[in-house]
């Protein structure tokens, strides 16, 4: 089968699936979240509006991130548009409902925690011409508070997830959160469009704030999973064997690796083509490296 006709089966299927799982909003929560909006670190703009019903939002009320519920099922991994590092298309099924941020973590909730802990603050990149940090000791010019930090190791994103009773989201969670179930290109469609995202493919603008951009979220209603700054996984990358576990079904966690995690999403700063922002798009970086351009998102299991 020529892979266009195996995509639109894909998209076929997918589309006779139930777009959310019907969460009560009176189940009961843990005591580390609350659906009390107002305790959310960034205040939304618009209320819930573009969020489906059914995706219990929450804040997880140690340090103030909006979480969605993304349901367990089907959708699509991979690209026959662009079939480098992910491969063709073709269908996966996560097997359990996770939590995930509706936006990146931020200076303001990064300086919370390296204010409790005394963990490093990111005041320095690891290549030579990024951008100034705008991290100067232990805090940022206030008109950044609500852009996503940056210049943060895996490992820093790790110990903030951990401080925070959160964990990052594995491959396959990012992805489907990016693109719904249709397997979609983009987080708002299928068809590239550089005002819907902080990109480099016009101009370098530096970060927006994480509530930017309304009209890029995705399906789930989450925002700039496409650029702003590009999103560590938890996952260790060792190229085409991971999408290989992935065809045969195995979504499960890949194992740390010393020498490259997994990044997601693209970013303000290198990504200067439309392929490098789309929602299949696979990057990688060395779990020590601080850079300008990447930050990330918690998840967490419910
Ligand atoms: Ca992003």
């Amino acid at each position: 089968m020529i892979p266009r006709m195996r995509l639109v089966l894909l998209l076929l299927v997918s589309a006779a699936l139930p777009a959310l799982a019907q969460v009560r909003p009176d189940a009961p929560l843990p005591s580390t979240l609350t659906r009390d909006l107002s305790k959310a670190a960034v205040a939304l703009p618009n209320g819930l509006d573009g969020f489906p019903l059914g995706c219990d939002p929450v804040v997880n009320v140690k340090e103030g991130t909006l979480l969605v519920r993304i349901p367990a099922g089907q959708f699509i991994l991979g690209s026959d548009r662009w079939p480098e590092e992910g491969g063709e298309a073709f269908a996966a099924v996560l097997d359990h409902d996770y939590y995930i941020a509706a936006h990146e973590i931020t200076n303001a909730q990064y300086k919370r925690f390296v204010d409790a802990t005394g963990h490093r603050p990111p005041v320095e990149h690891d290549t030579d011409g990024e951008p100034e940090p705008i991290w100067q000791g232990n805090s940022f010019p206030a008109e950044f508070a609500n852009h996503p930090v940056s210049g943060v190791t895996w490992r820093d994103a790790v110990a903030y997830c951990e401080w925070a009773g959160l964990r990052l989201p594995t491959e396959p969670e990012w992805e489907s959160a990016a693109r719904g179930t249709d397997g979609r290109a983009f987080p708002w469609g299928d068809e590239w469009d550089p005002g819907r995202c902080r990109n480099a493919t016009i101009e370098w603008t530096g970060t927006a704030a994480v509530y930017d951009f309304e009209t890029g979220r995705s399906p789930w209603g989450i925002y700039n999973m496409a650029g702003n700054v590009a999103e560590w996984c938890q996952d260790g990358y060792n190229g085409g064997q991971d999408y290989d576990l992935y065809k045969a079904g195995n979504l499960s966690l890949r194992p740390p690796n010393p020498d490259l995690h997994v990044t997601r999403g693209g970013d303000w700063y290198t990504c200067e083509f439309d392929y490098m922002l789309r929602t299949s798009q696979r990057g990688c970086c060395a779990p020590g490296e601080r850079h300008c351009h990447i930050g990330f998102r918690p998840a967490m299991t419910p």
